[in-house]
């Protein structure tokens, strides 16, 4: 559909046509990742919903396989909704999945590969005592998805967490023990619970080394570890993580800091994003991090581009052991491979109030590194806005200061993604890193918002972002990856060669150096595998 095609990507995970949301049970398995996902193979909205399946060596370049569940049995009749894959110790792969029933209660299911030697894995078998869990008394039927990788606990019994609510507003996450994946036994109490945060769907949990460069297993635990706790509220559609410790024997989990526990403190990530999902890259050591990027669009507008969504770059998490409090998401390194000709611009003065082109051509596949520095951050005022505001036009004393991407010459559309430090009643300077889509797109039908969060700078550091552009999607990440921001943007104009890159700086009291590298990106190739014979 050449009408819309300056909206696709090109090296983002997306499927050739039709709906995607949630990413399902990615693992990697003799040379291969595989990324599952919610899928409709008929329309370009949600709806009988399937597992899409696509196959990738480096996680950048891929191949869409065939569809690798559907709903044909009365447990999943109503969809194979998500789910998330365990790696045993013998080889064997189990997936379990919730499956929305013929009278549409949420069950999880078990599924594994018919033929664990074939590398892509291309058959799946439904086990023929689904469902394996029902929901338990006490909750609501519907209520009730999206069980986690299991994590093998001292005792030497495998557990999952699955996420529900309890009394309409409480958001939990319960645990089920077992020895076989297929009987399972729900434990006393919850993993953790937090009131007011409503239905939990997605739940991850995940051990962070506090001390290393190296991801985890999901099993592992004891000294020199934290957990992360990861829910996705379906009342505000935002994935929220805390970081904590989590007791193998109760088998409940404590936040660090209260305040800033699952579902009222950190977001995985402030913009267009949901439904995440991380898995132990057994191969490289890492654990990686997927998540949906949803359209902003109208439904009509998306039958009519006859797709809908896309995955983020793949991201590595790691516990930030400078701040002690945040994670730090970084895309694979895989995605340097995509990059081409670069341009390094040295400190770039950027004075209060100006706009300084960056001539290098086209803009629209772009992997930014920016650095900025303040001249000076005196001041005894207290800055009126003391977050992202009302976006890039909002000045205040430091700030905004950032680039402006996606922008055409007369800047008729842009997307400036930027950092506002501000001064507090308190005398600390805070820092806010945001991404303002309001002025992304002449378009009126699609919703825009200025999206962002604080991020923690240390005395020690610059201001310092990196940016991956690729035509309707922004990818943001301030301070090595504490923060970061998914845009999902419609530009009409800045699209192919007419996209632009601006740096900017509307502070009213500060001028700023900007240090930049930037890459212009190639495209990756996501395209069908190239079977010999029909399948
Ligand atoms: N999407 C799935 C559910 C999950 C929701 C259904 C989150 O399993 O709770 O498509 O986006």
């Amino acid at each position: 559909n050449a009408m819309f095609s300056w909206q696709r990507s090109a090296y983002h995970f997306q499927p050739q046509k039709n709906w995607m949301n949630d990413p399902d049970g990615p693992l990697y398995h003799k040379g291969w990742y595989h990324l599952f996902y919610q899928y409709n193979p008929d329309s370009a909205i949600w709806g009988n919903i399937t597992w899409g399946h696509a196959v990738s060596r480096d996680l950048i370049h891929w191949l869409y396989l065939p569809l690798a569940m559907v709903p044909d049995c009365w447990y999943d009749i109503n969809g194979v909704w998500t789910g998330s894959a365990t790696l045993l110790p013998d080889g064997q792969i189990v997936m379990l999945y919730t499956g929305s029933t013929n009278e549409s209660a949420q069950v999880q299911n078990l599924a594994y590969p018919a033929n664990l030697s074939d590398p892509l894995l291309l058959d799946w078998l439904k086990y023929p005592g689904n469902p394996v869990i029902v929901p338990p008394a006490g909750i609501e039927t519907d209520e009730f998805r999206d069980p986690t990788t299991a994590w093998l606990g001292p005792d030497g019994t495998w557990r999952i967490t699955i996420g529900s609510r309890f009394n309409e507003t409480i958001g939990i996450s319960l645990v089920y023990q077992t020895t076989n994946f297929t009987d399972y036994e729900l434990l006393d109490g919850v993993l953790h619970a937090v009131p007011g945060t409503g239905m939990w769907e997605c739940v991850d949990f995940y051990p962070v080394a506090i001390n290393g460069s190296v991801g985890l297993d999901t099993s592992a635990f004891g000294p020199g570890i934290k957990h992360v706790l990861k829910a996705s509220l379906d009342d505000t559609k935002v994935d929220h993580y805390a970081l904590g410790t989590y007791d193998p024997v109760t088998d409940k989990w404590t936040p660090d800091n209260p305040e800033e526990d699952v579902g009222i403190g950190l977001k995985v990530d402030y913009g267009r994003y949901y439904a995440s999902k991380t898995f132990f890259d057994q191969d490289k050591q890492r654990r990686i991090l997927w998540g949906w990027i949803n359209e902003t669009d109208t439904e009509t507008a998306d039958l009519k581009k006859g797709w809908a969504s896309l995955q983020t770059i793949p991201r590595s998490v790691l516990y930030d052991n400078k701040t002690g409090t945040h994670l730090l998401q970084w895309p694979v390194k895989e995605v340097e491979s995509l990059r081409l000709n670069s341009t390094v611009f040295e400190e770039v003065l950027v004075e209060a109030g100006s706009i300084v082109p960056l001539d290098i051509g086209p803009a629209t596949q772009l992997d930014i590194l920016a650095e900025f520095e303040i001249e000076s951050l005196e001041s005894n005022t207290t800055d009126e806005v003391s977050d992202c505001g009302d976006g890039a036009i909002d000045r205040s004393t430091f700030g905004p200061f950032g680039i402006l991407v996606i922008a055409d010459d007369s800047l008729s559309e842009l997307t400036p993604v930027f950092f506002r430090p501000v001064n507090t009643s308190d005398g600390s300077l805070k820092t806010y890193f945001c991404a303002d889509e309001t002025r992304s797109s002449k378009a009126n039908d699609v919703f825009k918002q200025v999206y962002g969060g604080k991020v923690p700078v240390l005395d020690d550091e610059n201001y310092n972002m990196r940016v991956l552009v690729d035509h309707s999607i922004v990818e943001s990440f301030a301070q090595g990856g504490r923060t970061v921001i998914s845009s999902r943007i419609y530009p009409t104009e800045a699209i192919y060669g007419a996209a632009r890159l601006f740096l900017f700086n509307n502070a009213t009291g500060v001028n700023v150096k900007a240090t930049l590298k930037i890459w212009e990106m190639n495209s990756a190739f996501i395209r069908p595998f190239p079977f010999e014979e029909p399948l």
